[in-house]
């Protein structure tokens, strides 16, 4: 009993000390020199944007908690983070609909927002563009937001970790998206509290890999900490086996 104590406070400190792997967050995806950015004209081309972090349900039931089927990505080089909320949920072209993202970093707190129909966009001081049409989520024409926002602008740089979260501010004039068809809106995460930072979700900006000789190499170390942490695990159940006699 006493070996099982002491293995899950090691283990815990090891989660406590490993944050990235464990941590109920979201990672932006680095963008390394070999690699070409997306593109922030409203469209969703095939492999433009690689593993969404967030993807929200729709929710029809008008009288109740309504959100609307969304994927949302992030991606960073050095210079910019990138966001495409594409938004298969919202099949109307209103101009009304909008997307709205906040982060906040060390007392700075960023609101990024667009509203319209397709064609809409902003140039400074980031960039975003709303688009309409198919994307690889879904093949029927629906709202999409791009975004291109420079990490001196959200007062963060890489490797770095940053305060996310979409408010519906008041009654449903804003959010992650917001379709003014039919009043639906997707706050995030789900229980925000604006003013209690601790209910925000948060963006990790790992580490852009480094070409060498013409190839990128993979994030070495976060794969052999997520190794680490496996053996770990599986220790503790082994250890666990041994004593279960014992309890
Ligand atoms: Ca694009
Ligand atoms: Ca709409």
């Amino acid at each position: 009993m006493r070996h099982l104590k002491i293995s899950l406070i090691i283990l815990s400190l090891i989660c406590f000390f490993t944050h990235t792997i464990i941590v109920n967050g979201l990672t932006s995806a680095p963008i390394s020199d070999n690699d070409t950015p997306p593109i922030i004209d409203g469209i969703f081309l095939l492999g433009e944007w690689e593993t969404y972090q967030i993807f929200i349900e729709n929710n029809t039931d008008i009288n109740g908690y309504t959100t609307i089927e969304t994927f949302t990505y992030f991606a960073h080089n050095e210079i910019f983070l990138y966001v495409m909320v594409d938004a298969t949920g919202d099949p109307t072209d209103n101009s009304g609909d909008e997307c709205l993202l906040w982060f906040h970093n060390e007392g700075v707190t960023s609101e990024i927002e667009i509203i319209g129909a397709s064609g809409e966009e902003i140039l400074e001081p980031f960039t975003a563009k709303i688009g309409y049409g198919p994307s690889p989520n879904n093949i029927d024409d629906h709202k999409i937001y791009e975004f291109r926002i420079p990490l001196d602008y959200l007062n963060t740089r890489v490797v770095d970790v940053i305060d996310f979260c979409s408010p519906a501010i008041g009654k449903k004039i804003a959010s992650m998206p917001y379709d003014s068809n039919t009043g639906r809106d997707n706050e995030w995460p789900p229980g925000l509290e604006t003013s209690e930072i601790s209910t925000w979700d948060d963006v990790f900006l790992d580490k852009i890999p480094t070409p060498v000789g013409g190839e990128v190499l993979p994030n070495i170390i976060q794969i052999i900490s997520g190794t680490i942490f496996l053996f770990i695990i599986l220790g503790t159940i082994q250890l666990y086996k041994k004593n279960e006699s014992l309890f």
